[in-house]
């Protein structure tokens, strides 16, 4: 069983990339809740990561999304980045709100649609070289709403002919990853639905192409602990976009709606060895913060994921492979059972005093005053891009 002071050691190399767009106004089809002290610009969008990362030490990086976060000079933006003390993480590209993207983008029947699609893709991969971001995370919302509405076995092909110029084009050090989801907005067929059609594509595209799983894009009672122990074996693992849900695509904060079922992926990605850099999994929280603040509930986010990495890393693994091994069901389940019912709170307290940080990054945060400074300065906060 590891010590506590290489499990500490583990929890403290983590990196957890928070998202830009978490920190604007956000909300469902039905109303933008707007809140004070929202960002108006990608600068503060920044500085509220800054935040996040200060208080917790582990999330030190930035995901952008294009054209959300779009700017003239990605250079200076990485630079400005880094003196509030973060990196510019994945750039996530967005062929979805263009009234040409109604009946797809890379699969669209029309070619013209698909070039201009393909266009915005390469021109991430441009971006990527000024920031210096290693990940381009493509999800697509291409796909139909009718049988017969379109060739399910052509627009495989117009994504694979996508898919394959992008990869093309990707720099020494640059990774593709490819997001699945089961539906919506298309609600008949989507183009990449479920994790084997990920697969398939990164596959045959080569090592650079990996799966992204969001937690909150399965169909209801998915295994998905099942789907991240195949992916990790087959190496093709390449990121989480953390969520949680309590019907659809809820994109709530990561652990409120299932710790446990937060428990058991960790679980498989430190039985995969996935917690190892080099193994080169990208935890990523992907999340709208409708009516809860968005400062705490990525700061809330950011530790969920943190506690439940530090209950997987308890797990006896001796014992849990002896009682496995001897067909010990219950004995097995107990172990297990044994690390989840931990609380992990003291021990990320210390490891946090060790970092020199407050152990309570939530009270932390309250206490500093910079919701009331932002709430104070900014007006007029910039929406997100969702729930238009
Ligand atoms: C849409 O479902 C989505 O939530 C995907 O999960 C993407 O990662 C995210 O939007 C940003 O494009
Ligand atoms: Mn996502
Ligand atoms: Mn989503």
């Amino acid at each position: 069983m590891a010590t506590t002071s290489e499990i500490k050691q583990q929890l403290r190399a983590q990196r957890i990339e928070t998202p830009s767009w978490a920190y604007g106004n956000s909300g469902t089809r039905f109303k933008v809740f707007a809140q004070p002290g929202v960002p108006r610009t990608v600068r503060e969008k920044i500085d509220d990561a800054a935040q996040v990362h200060a208080f917790t030490g582990v999330a030190p990086s930035v995901a952008l999304h294009i054209p959300w976060d779009r700017v003239d000079d990605y250079a200076a933006l990485a630079e400005y980045a880094e003196d509030a003390g973060v990196r510019l993480g994945a750039i996530n590209a967005n062929v979805f709100q263009d009234d040409d993207y109604k009946l797809g983008s890379v699969t669209n029947p029309d070619p013209r649609v698909r070039r201009k699609a393909l266009d915005h893709l390469l021109e991430c991969v441009d971006i990527m070289d000024a920031t210096g971001s290693r990940d381009l995370k493509l999800w697509f919302a291409d796909g139909t709403n009718y049988p017969g509405q379109d060739d399910i076995r052509d627009r495989q092909d117009r994504l694979a002919e996508a898919l394959a110029a992008v990869y093309e084009r990707l720099g020494e050090g640059q990774r593709m990853l490819l997001e699945y989801k089961l539906f919506e907005p298309a609600f008949y067929t989507t183009d990449v639905p479920d994790w084997g059609t990920a697969y398939a594509h990164c596959l045959q595209l080569g090592e650079r192409a990996q799966v992204c799983v969001d937690t909150g894009h399965h169909a209801p009672g998915t295994n998905i602990e099942f789907i991240v122990a195949v992916l990790l074996r087959a190496g093709k693992l390449g990121a989480f976009d953390f969520n949680s849900r309590f019907y659809a695509d809820d994109d709530l904060m990561v652990g409120a709606a299932d710790p446990f079922q937060l428990f058991r992926i960790m679980v498989e990605v430190v039985r995969g060895g996935g917690l190892d850099p080099a193994a080169g999994v990208a935890f990523m929280l992907d999340q709208c913060h409708n009516v809860e603040p968005k400062i705490p509930g990525q700061i809330r986010s950011v530790c969920n994921v943190q506690e439940a990495t530090a209950k997987a890393l308890l797990v006896d693994r001796d014992a849990l492979t002896a009682a496995q091994r001897s067909g010990d069901v219950i004995g097995a389940n107990d172990v297990l059972m044994d690390a989840y019912k931990t609380d992990v709170r003291p021990l990320l307290g210390e490891l946090r005093a060790e970092m020199g940080l407050d152990p309570d990054p939530m009270a932390a945060y309250l206490r500093s005053g910079y919701q009331e400074r932002i709430a104070a300065d900014r007006v007029g906060g910039a929406q997100a891009g969702w729930g238009a």
